[in-house]
């Protein structure tokens, strides 16, 4: 028996898992964060671990197939690769590229592989196609970026929550039990079943979620609700912000949005008019070319009102892979060391590079972003621990093509993946109920993976694979999570997200420990804020955004918005939701019954649905709960990103997953 967490998002809800006579069994447990709770994805998490699919020795490949291999044969075309490449081509032509799923542990371990063993700068994750912008404005505005800076239950608490481009009805269903729906205000172009829930819907077009925010805020200000003495005595900046929202005015957003004005001033009031209120935003409002500067318009409009730091009440984001949050702690971003600590900062490299035993000179600087360093002709070689990129980038087509022709493609997964499919060779490792660890779930708690039972003959964790591959090359670490947390915890202390007291007993004994948590004796921080933002001077930050139109908009040759997202019952790239059978699902194009009247279609009329990227086809879902002018594809099936724009946020360098210009004919 194991107490154990789900595999899947950030909501990590709590489950015990048993062995039994036919597999493993999951009963839900219950957690602050799931109350009992799990989602189907959940629920049938467990099918995963004996089906055919799973990978039980490594792949080489010989010309056109991968075949069998063992260990030995598998690392010494690794290690001896990349001898090759980075002697030819230099260091930072090895790659590695991470994932939000990881346990801290291997995120921390893999970011030290990068730096220590292969000394590249060429390391990035896929929460670069997740949590950037939201991560950018945070740090922005209070200086520290953690998802949610207060637990669940004041959600529950709270008496209005503005829901900005989340649809947790789908994505994590157990959360719906924290919204009240009275005070529930959603910001989606699709009445979804989340919208359902709200008393108030606000159906933007997609990609003018910045001027919708601007323009609540220009509301709140004309409507004398502005919280002066908090502005006054907790924020810097706001007679800037108050002058540029000061052209947003009501008519103008409607006109530009498509929100009724009176919905407009209806959302101000419930917010403005409510004891506790929260505004939280998703994926449909940061996965945009302009999507740090969206964020920053809500956080605007939160501080305006006097939220955040003001109990019960604030700003979030709801982080979205199992440890979406302690992913982005921990160095596998390209900009960044253990502890949330910047690789450009000379004081965070001489902590982290006593910790490691290196010289702080020998720690390469920054690398590429995500989708920048999987489209660069610079690098070789790439390692993948986490990401299934040939489905979840944009504009795939092309990262397939790249994955392709690099020298050298190596893949750590427990299936093969469509990304593994085109590896040189293929590492078969340990799935979640079979390793420790530690996640961060999306409120900055820190919480227990716990094993249940060895991994199968042939499989080995992550960390055994990384702490080999570093001896190898001549970087030796530890392959026992307890021991990597340790270090992790010496790397972190002093930093932004300091894990220094946090113990895998503290976790047990406390039902998870939310950091910062800067030594033993000390109780965590559930709440962030409360007395000062983690700013130099302790103030929050307004900062003026602008609105602009998206990187491509609609125009004669493809007349209709095209945004992308997530269905109930499959997870990301369905690398693993696809193959279990009891969880249903096959690829669809989501449009209104006036746009398939146009185009001459029925309800599950095969459709193309075609950008500059290219084209796909699937079968139609005629739905009156989308916008004529717009439709939804669910990206779980890889025909989504063969037509995504690859636009990047100047900041977050996020894609610009939510939008782009898209015409739709019948097949
Ligand atoms: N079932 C399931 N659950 C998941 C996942 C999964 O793959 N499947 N993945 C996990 C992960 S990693 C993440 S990041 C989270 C994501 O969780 P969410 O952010 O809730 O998921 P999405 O479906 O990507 O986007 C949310 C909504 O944004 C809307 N949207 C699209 N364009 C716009 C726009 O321009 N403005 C606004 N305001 N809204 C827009 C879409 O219609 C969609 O309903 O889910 C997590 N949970
Ligand atoms: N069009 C469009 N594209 C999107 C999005 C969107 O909304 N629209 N959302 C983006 C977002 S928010 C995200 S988070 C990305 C996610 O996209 P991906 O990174 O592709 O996500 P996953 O499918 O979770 O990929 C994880 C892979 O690693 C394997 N794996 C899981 N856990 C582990 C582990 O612990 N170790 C190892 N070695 N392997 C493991 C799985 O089997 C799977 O093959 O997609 C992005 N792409
Ligand atoms: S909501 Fe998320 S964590 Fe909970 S069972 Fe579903 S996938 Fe797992
Ligand atoms: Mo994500």
């Amino acid at each position: 028996m194991s107490d154990t967490h789900c595999p899947y998002c950030a909501l990590q809800c709590a489950m015990r898992l048993r062995a039994s006579a036919d597999g493993v069994v999951v009963e839900a447990r219950d957690f602050p964060t799931n109350r009992g709770g799990l989602c189907q994805k959940g629920w049938t998490s467990a099918d995963l671990l004996r089906h055919p699919d799973r990978l039980t020795t490594p792949l080489v490949r010989h010309g056109e197939t991968l075949r069998s291999a063992t260990w030995a044969e598998a690392l010494d075309r690794v290690v001896n690769g990349i001898g090759a490449i980075q002697e030819r081509h230099g260091r930072d032509a090895v790659a590695v590229f991470g994932g939000g799923g990881l346990t801290n542990e291997k995120a921390y371990a893999l970011g030290r592989f990068a730096r220590v063993a292969l000394r590249t700068r060429t390391i990035d994750y896929n929460g670069r196609f997740c949590m950037s912008s939201a991560a950018a404005a945070g740090n922005r505005a209070f200086g520290l970026d953690r998802g949610l800076p207060f637990p669940v239950e004041d959600i529950a608490a709270a008496d209005a929550v503005l829901l900005v481009g989340a649809n947790p009805a789908e994505t994590m269903p157990p959360f719906v039990r924290h919204l009240g729906g009275d005070g529930l205000i959603v910001v989606d172009p699709r009445r979804t079943a989340t919208a359902r829930l709200g008393a108030l819907h606000l159906q933007p077009t997609p990609g003018t979620d910045l001027a919708l925010a601007n323009g609540l805020l220009h509301i709140a200000i004309t409507e004398g609700h502005v919280d002066r003495g908090y502005v006054d005595a907790r924020t810097n900046g706001f007679d800037e912000v108050r002058a540029a929202v000061a052209q947003w005015w009501p008519a103008r957003v409607e006109r530009l949005t498509g929100v009724p004005v009176a919905d407009l001033y209806a959302a101000v009031e419930r917010l403005a008019g409510a004891r506790r209120a929260m505004v939280l935003t998703a994926r449909g409002a940061e996965q945009h070319a302009k999507g740090t500067d969206t964020v920053t318009a809500f956080v605007n409009l939160a501080l305006a009102l006097g939220l955040p730091g003001r109990p019960g009440s604030g700003y979030g984001c709801l982080t979205g892979q199992g440890n979406g949050q302690g992913g982005r702690e921990h160095g596998q971003k390209a900009d960044q060391l253990p502890g949330y600590r910047r690789i450009d900062d000379p004081a965070a490299r001489a902590h982290v590079a006593k910790v490691w035993g290196v010289a702080p000179e020998d720690i390469p600087g920054p690398g590429p972003s995500a989708y920048e360093l999987l489209s660069s002709d610079a690098v070789r070689a790439l390692l993948v621990f986490g990401s299934n990129p040939a489905i979840s980038a944009p504009r795939a087509a092309g990262v397939r093509r790249w994955l392709g022709d690099l020298d050298l493609l190596v893949v750590a997964d427990f299936v093969l993946s469509e990304t593994a499919a085109l590896a040189d060779v293929v590492l078969p490792t340990a799935q979640w109920a079979e390793e420790d660890g530690t996640m961060t779930n999306l409120e900055g708690r820190v919480i227990r993976r716990r094993r249940l039972s060895e991994p199968p003959e042939g499989v080995r964790t992550d960390l055994a694979v990384l702490a080999e591959l570093s001896g190898r090359l001549g970087a030796p670490t530890s392959d026992d999570p307890r021991r990597v947390f340790d270090e992790l915890r010496r790397a972190s202390a002093g930093g932004v997200a300091d894990y220094a007291g946090i113990t895998y007993e503290r976790i047990d004994a406390e039902g998870g420990v939310f950091w910062p948590c800067p030594d033993e004796s000390h109780p965590g921080t559930p709440r962030l804020f409360l007395d000062r933002f983690a700013t130099p001077d302790g103030r929050a930050r307004f900062v003026p955004v602008e609105h602009r139109p998206a990187a491509e908009e609609p125009d004669a040759d493809f007349p209709l918005y095209l945004t992308t997202g997530r269905v109930l019952t499959q997870y990301q790239s369905g690398a693993q939701t696809r193959r279990i059978t009891a969880l249903p699902g096959d690829p669809y194009v989501e449009l209104h019954p006036d746009l398939a009247a146009r185009i001459g279609i029925d309800d599950g009329a095969s459709v193309t649905v075609a950008t500059r990227r290219g084209s796909t086809t699937a079968p139609a879902r005629v739905s009156a709960t989308i916008r004529a002018d717009t439709v939804f594809m669910p990206f779980h099936y890889g025909g989504a990103n063969l037509l995504t724009n690859p636009a990047l946020d100047p900041i977050s360098r996020m894609p610009e997953f939510k939008v782009c210009a898209a015409k739709v004919t019948p097949a």
